[in-house]
């Protein structure tokens, strides 16, 4: 299983890499791995086996994360209406988006970084995802909100870009312009 141990942090050059696209259909090792991914949110979630493994309780998983210089990401979440967000998806991608923007109001975590970052990150606030997933099917899905900033976190580590570059150095909590807040 995924514990801690297999989730580089910060400075691991894994994570500024632009990953490669996953041949498809994928092969058995790779639907393993995105299979481990998933497991590992689900284990995070769960009070007894995080606490006995000492997991970070996440949400999103990117490939680059363990290494694996993939375009795969794994999340599972509930959303603020209890709708379950549970996918391990193959070459993610934004298919198209909205002009407003959003952002959480507690700033962004990352299980690769190993501090806090103060921060607003902006995000867009409606996207259209197209993807593979586990089971070979051809998935479009449209997310607002939590769930948008969820697979727009997890789909920046697949081009090596991390939340904070996202942040304004200058006045770090300066709202985005045109921009909802989201509290989660
Ligand atoms: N996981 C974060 C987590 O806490 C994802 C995340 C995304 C947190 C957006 C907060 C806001 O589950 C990762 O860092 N995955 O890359
Ligand atoms: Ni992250």
């Amino acid at each position: 299983m995924i514990t801690m141990e297999d989730i580089v942090r910060e400075g691991h050059p894994a994570l500024r890499k632009v990953t490669e696209e996953v041949a498809l259909p994928a092969s058995d090792e790779d639907k393993a791995t995105l299979e481990e991914m998933l497991k590992y949110l689900k284990n995070s979630q769960d009070e007894q086996v995080c606490e006995r493994y000492g997991l970070r309780p996440g949400v999103g998983l990117a490939a680059p994360q363990i290494n694996v210089n993939k375009r795969m990401m794994a999340v599972h979440f509930y959303d603020l209406n209890d709708k379950l967000f549970s996918y391990g998806l193959f070459n993610p991608r934004i298919a198209s988006h909205s002009v407003e923007r959003t952002y959480l109001s507690t700033g962004e975590g990352c299980l690769s970084v190993d501090r806090e970052v103060p921060g607003y990150v902006p995000r867009y606030r409606r996207i259209t995802i197209k993807g593979t997933d586990l089971e070979g099917n051809e998935v479009k899905l449209r997310l607002k909100d939590f769930a948008a900033i969820v697979f727009q976190h997890e789909i920046d580590h697949l081009n090596g870009i991390m939340f904070y570059d996202h942040i304004d150095d200058d006045n770090p909590f300066k709202e985005p312009d045109g921009a909802i807040a989201v509290d989660r």
